[in-house]
């Protein structure tokens, strides 16, 4: 047995299974699943299932409060007639995306040519691009939330970047206790480097590493919850291939540890914790005398609404992801039926500094054919006041020499955004100009004109689309909009809005300087320890 998996995740992954099977929308274990689906009431209610709604789960389900989860994408346990259950990242269909017509890889074109994306049938499929006027934002959907379709890179930021960027939640317990504990729990482990060295499935950035080193700039091994040892065995012929089958951003069929297999799991195996799926939040309002009632509209797989529920609960947690929690706050605060909300909703809204961009090599650096679609290094250029960049070396596997080295730089800018409740058409609108990525794009180009220039090579310009060397206007980490500290308490209490929590990517304020999900698992640790013994079951 994996040593992070207790009794208790087995029972979990086996209610996780039934309702795949039976085509179920509500998920629990004994007592759990048999709620009362009229009575509509629940002690605590979570909305999102991805690293903040998982965490907040599984400590409520610990605690022994009934607690109902509710999660707008739909449960990827259930294999299609191919046998899989998520679809080739080169041949996507109706699974890849969540209701759309065409796919919208990141990586949209190659040689120029359009020959990335396809025409799919709309679903509620597990990746999501929101659009906005200068700025897209990539999220997962689904039970598990970002962690079906990221690159599993676990990363603790700098401390002391974290304790500028967040100066409300104390270093000290993040470091000692809360990252600690999130490791453990997401299962996080690292690759064995004699076999990084060896394995042809991680040349691609070995080049990288080498081409780095030529340049003065350190590389650095990044932690991942991808099995290793499942990976090992795909290389050796003895496992499923995933990671080494291309599969990423439209999700993992194996090796994968998404929170469908570690936190939710654990929090359905504690019999307390209810998943609804389909099922989208839309408002809120408070309950005379405490508490909250939750509206949420139940969809099919066509997106229709089927039914709209009204839910009720004592305490509730948000965990809709950044863009999702904050319109939920938004629309509460500017239609009044929470207008108490600080008027730091919305503020402090940024993508982490996301900029991608691609290098030529010459003809005898040889990136390989194979690659893996784990990220297991990075450039690491943090500790450089003038220009500090973590950039992670990014696969690219499409099965043939292609001699490109590709990369996310996280770059560290002061530029923050702001989404406002746009009353038309009762969503959100984010306030990002094309000006506000520029510094961070300047600072990727910084670093790989060093690169470049050391290295005798030149950017590539036919992977974005407009002959863009760097695509700096969408992200995969969207960070903001209920800032820790701002709009909430030191811990993630909503101001003004008693017995509500934020556990998710909107407390932290726009950038973390890495990859953000351990971040947001450990805040979110810290915020249900507070929250659970401030109000006792
Ligand atoms: P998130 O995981 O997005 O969960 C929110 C959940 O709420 C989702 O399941 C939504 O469907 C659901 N939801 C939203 N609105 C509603 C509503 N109204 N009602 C009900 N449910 C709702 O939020 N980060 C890393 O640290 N390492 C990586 O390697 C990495 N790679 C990435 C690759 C890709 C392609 C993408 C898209 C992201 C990547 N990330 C990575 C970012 C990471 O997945 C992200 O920061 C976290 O998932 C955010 O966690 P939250 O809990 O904030």
């Amino acid at each position: 047995m994996t040593s992070y998996l207790t009794r208790r995740h087995f029972v979990g992954l086996g209610a996780l299974q039934a309702a795949a099977l039976l085509g179920l929308t509500r998920i629990g274990v004994g007592s759990a699943s048999a709620r009362d689906a009229a009575a509509d009431h629940t002690p605590a209610l979570v909305i999102g299932s991805g690293y903040g709604g998982a965490v907040a789960a599984l400590r409520l389900g610990e605690a022994g409060i009934p607690t109902t989860v509710l999660e707008m994408g739909a449960l990827w346990n259930r294999q299609g007639p191919d046998g899989r259950v998520f679809c080739p990242t080169t041949a996507p269909d109706h699974r890849s995306m969540w209701f759309r017509t065409r796919t919208e890889a990141p990586l949209a074109t190659f040689l120029w040519l359009d020959v990335v994306n396809k025409d799919i049938t709309p679903y509620p499929g597990v990746l999501d691009r929101v659009r906005f006027d200068a700025m897209s934002v990539y999220v997962g959907r689904g039970v598990g939330g970002g962690s079906l379709v990221n690159g599993g890179m676990a990363v603790t930021p700098d401390r002391d970047y974290f304790a500028r960027v967040l100066p409300h939640a104390d270093a000290a317990a993040m470091y000692d206790t809360y990252f600690p504990r999130a490791r453990r729990t997401l299962g996080v482990n690292a690759i064995d480097p004699a076999w990084f060295e060896s394995t042809e499935w991680y040349r691609f950035s070995r080049i990288s590493r080498a081409h780095a080193a030529r340049t003065g700039l350190a590389t650095t091994f990044v932690p991942n919850v991808y099995d290793f040892d499942h990976m090992r065995r795909e290389a050796e012929g003895t496992a499923p291939r995933s990671a080494l089958a291309g599969e990423v951003i439209y999700g993992n069929n194996h090796g994968k540890r998404t929170l469908d297999r570690t936190y939710l799991a654990a929090a359905l195996g504690t019999g307390n914790v209810t998943i609804e799926t389909l099922h989208r939040a839309r408002a809120l309002r408070p309950l005379p005398g405490g508490g909250y009632v939750v509206t949420a509209d139940r969809i099919d797989t066509t997106g229709r609404t089927v039914a709209t529920r009204e839910i009720s609960c004592r305490r509730l947690f948000l965990a809709a992801g950044s863009l999702g929690t904050t319109e939920l706050l938004l629309r509460a605060r500017d239609t009044g039926t929470l207008p108490d909300l600080s008027e730091h909703i919305g503020s402090g809204w940024g993508p982490n500094g996301n900029v991608m961009t691609g290098r030529a090599n010459h003809l005898w650096d040889t990136v390989g054919e194979r690659q893996s679609t784990m990220p297991v290094l990075g450039i690491d250029d943090r500790a450089n006041p003038d220009n500090p960049v973590f950039a992670e070396i990014a696969p690219l596997p499409t099965g043939l020499e292609h001699w490109i080295s590709l990369y996310l730089a996280i770059t560290r800018t002061p530029e923050r955004g702001t989404l406002t409740y746009d009353a038309a058409t009762d969503g959100v609108r984010l306030h990002w100009t094309p000006d506000q990525s520029r510094a961070s794009t300047a600072s990727a180009k910084r670093l790989f004109d060093r690169v470049n220039a050391r290295n005798a090579t030149v950017y590539r310009y036919d992977l974005f689309g407009g002959n863009r060397a760097f695509a700096d206007d969408f992200t995969y980490h969207p960070l903001g909009g209920c800032v820790l500290g701002l709009a909430t308490d030191a811990y993630g209490a909503v101001r003004g809005a008693p017995g509500v929590w934020v556990t998710d990517g909107a407390l932290v304020p726009g950038s973390i300087g890495v990859n953000p999900f351990l971040t947001i698992t450990a805040l979110a640790e810290r915020a249900m320890d507070r929250a659970l013994a401030e109000q006792p079951s």
